[in-house]
């Protein structure tokens, strides 16, 4: 078991200095990376912990992020470039690294001392002492709380407390029910060893059915999830936009929900959403 990399501790301050005085911070999240590099020198892989390390490193951006082009890794960084694109004067900036799942990198111990989940995506703050956020649902709501200061994708707990509870609500209805059961229709149509109906036709229905759930909110008078009125667009949009996205894999038929699609549509015109996008760009 590894602790969280900023547990760990400080390993070697001569890299401190080699980096600058603002770099310093960053040794606590890469102890792990670190730990991992000093541990295993003779690690041979040019993917390897210590090309991570130098990565994490050489750079002075607020954030690190490690994803991928799947639903999961779009949801942050659609979420970031909405940010950066409501807030330019925080000139918000990351780097990304794109984890090729399929050859399990995020398995490796340098990705399971940041993340025990051992999954794509992960958020590192170099801005707040290298703090990890894993969890997507957990990411967007850490973004919300330290960098959207002015509730423009999320509403106050305090002044706003009902929209704030609405706009929870259909995150963690995104996050524990059309997330894992569309992952698992991906996953029986199109990665299982074997072919097995059943499982097929038992998360289409179930994905269908959350599409359902979904569409009956939107028939409520709405644009977007939660919000006064007809909604604000917001995280919990952001949280479920990118499963909606690859309906197709799924073997789920958007015309079926044709509100669902109107507000997918939306979504895809906003330039925020299309960078966000664009970050992790999928294999042709
Ligand atoms: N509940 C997690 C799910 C993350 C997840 O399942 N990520 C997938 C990609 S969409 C992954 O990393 N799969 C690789 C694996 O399972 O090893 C979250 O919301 O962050």
């Amino acid at each position: 078991m590894y602790p969280r990399a900023d547990h760990l501790p400080l390993t070697s301050n001569k890299i401190t200095s080699s980096f600058g005085h603002n770099c310093a911070f960053r040794i606590h999240t890469t102890a792990g990376l670190l730990t991992e590099a000093l541990t295993h020198p003779q690690d041979p892989k040019p993917t390897g912990t210590s090309l991570a390390l130098i990565h994490y490193m050489a750079s002075t951006k607020h954030f690190m992020l490690y994803t991928g082009p799947t639903p999961n890794g779009y949801k942050v960084s659609v979420y970031l470039e909405e940010l950066r694109a409501a807030y330019p004067d925080l000139k918000l900036d990351y780097d990304v690294e794109n984890i090729d799942i399929s050859t399990n990198r995020q398995k490796e111990p340098w990705f399971i001392a940041m993340s025990p989940n051992g999954r794509i995506p992960v958020f590192v703050d170099r801005s707040r002492n290298n703090f990890v956020v894993f969890e997507t649902a957990a990411i967007l709501l850490y973004l919300a709380q330290h960098y959207d200061k002015e509730h423009k994708f999320w509403f106050d707990p305090e002044t706003s407390p009902n929209d704030y509870s609405e706009m929870l609500q259909w995150i963690f209805f995104a996050h524990g029910g059309v997330g894992p059961m569309q992952g698992q229709a991906h996953h029986f149509h199109l990665a299982a060893p074997e072919d097995i109906p059943y499982g097929k036709k038992r998360y289409t229905d179930e994905t269908k059915r959350l599409y359902g759930v979904l569409e009956i909110r939107l028939g409520q008078g709405r644009d977007w999830l939660a919000g006064p009125g007809r909604g604000v667009v917001s995280i919990a949009d952001f949280n479920v936009a990118p499963w909606i996205l690859s309906h197709a894999r799924a073997k789920v038929d958007l015309d079926e929900f044709p509100l669902l699609k109107a507000w997918l549509e939306r979504l895809e015109a906003r330039t925020g959403f299309q960078a966000g996008l664009a970050v992790s760009p999928r294999k042709a």
